[in-house]
């Protein structure tokens, strides 16, 4: 007898479970379609006993009414939201954001560095990273014996042709094609056969070099103090310390305070309260005959720092490596 309570329970379980317009029109053909299970329970009244036929209609009646009602406030109710919509578009979701590149931290920094000294008159240039025996060692006034040009030290790709140690190939190529006034910075990337973790084989540099009439040390002191107070901060103490290379005479290595201890020593600056940050000093004269410069005319002072070593301090980091592993969560923090 309760068959009609039956189905309407059964139907209205499955409405519950339906969770898209087309599942609530399925049902609506299963119970209410022309073969449909209210349909012939209705058809099937005349079959019912005299006595229970009127009562039978009156609530199979109202069943497929009520059912006919649920399917369509359901069917209403899907169709406005969005849900389950195979099509949906939710325009008040927030967007998302595709994630976008940035210049890797070594290149802002070097880009920082060429800014500076763009705006002190610099030109920057760049110049091939396969140099020849002559312009990488030769022309600077490194001798055959030294040790810079040691296969140790050095990437040879033949007898006569390395990976430049250093940019001064550039500048020296500058000189030979342009007579003084000569204001130029050169950012690149530079080798070296090292590896540990102050040393990557493969590191980046920015040298420069001006050279005219008069160009003296105080100019050299004058232009690396303004760098030095906008690449760290105006309040940063500097020195400059005598030392020695091949193609500067004299020569001065530029240290700052140290930036974790302020200078009262610590083991970042192995307890001397400084760190050398650049090389530097006034062009040799032997530089100037080897380019057709008159060395008893011009001077000119050049510096060279390493890129790697000048963020490492910028930031903070303690291991020249993590700027090569390519962890993109290193990366995004600067
Ligand atoms: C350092 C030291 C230095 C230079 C680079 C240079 C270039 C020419 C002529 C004279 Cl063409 N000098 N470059 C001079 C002094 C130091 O670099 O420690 N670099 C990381």
């Amino acid at each position: 007898m309760d068959t009609i309570q039956d189905i309407q329970e059964q139907a209205f379980k499955e409405l519950e479970a339906a969770s898209d317009a087309d599942a609530v029109r399925a049902l609506s053909v299963r119970y209410l379609g022309r073969k449909g299970i209210v349909t012939q329970l209705l058809r099937s009244v005349s079959t019912r006993p005299p006595d229970e036929r009127a009562s039978f209609g009156k609530r199979a009646n109202a069943l497929k009414n009520r059912l006919n009602e649920a399917f369509e406030t359901a069917l209403k109710r899907l169709e406005v939201s969005l849900e389950g919509r195979e099509d949906h578009v939710d325009v008040t979701l927030p967007g998302r954001t595709p994630p976008v590149g940035a210049l890797h931290p070594i290149t802002q920094v070097m880009d920082e560095i060429c800014d500076i000294f763009s705006k002190m008159g610099f030109d920057v240039v760049e110049g091939p990273e396969v140099e020849s025996d002559y312009y990488n060692f030769e022309a600077l006034n490194i001798p055959k014996d030294h040790p810079a040009r040691d296969m140790q030290d050095t990437f040879y790709v033949s007898d006569a042709v390395v990976l430049r140690t250093h940019t001064s190939p550039v500048q020296i190529r500058t000189m030979e094609h342009k007579e003084p006034p000569v204001r130029v910075i050169v950012p690149g990337k530079v080798f070296r056969c090292d590896s540990d973790i102050t040393h990557t084989p493969m590191f980046h540099q920015v040298e420069g070099l001006l050279v005219d009439d008069g160009v003296s040390f105080g100019d050299l002191k004058g232009t690396l103090t303004a760098f030095v107070h906008q690449i760290f901060d105006e309040k940063t103490a500097l020195r400059f310390r005598p030392s020695f290379f091949p193609f500067t005479e004299p020569s001065a290595e530029v240290d700052i305070v140290c930036v974790m201890c302020r200078g009262k020593g610590c083991r970042v600056c192995s307890h001397t309260g400084w760190l050398e940050i650049l090389g530097s000093g006034m062009v040799h004269p032997a530089l100037f005959e080897k380019v057709g410069y008159d060395p008893d005319r011009y001077t000119g002072f050049a510096f060279g720092m390493g890129v790697e070593r000048i963020a490492m301090l910028k930031y903070g980091i303690d291991d020249i490596r993590k700027f090569f592993e390519n962890n993109a969560r290193f990366l995004m923090q600067f």
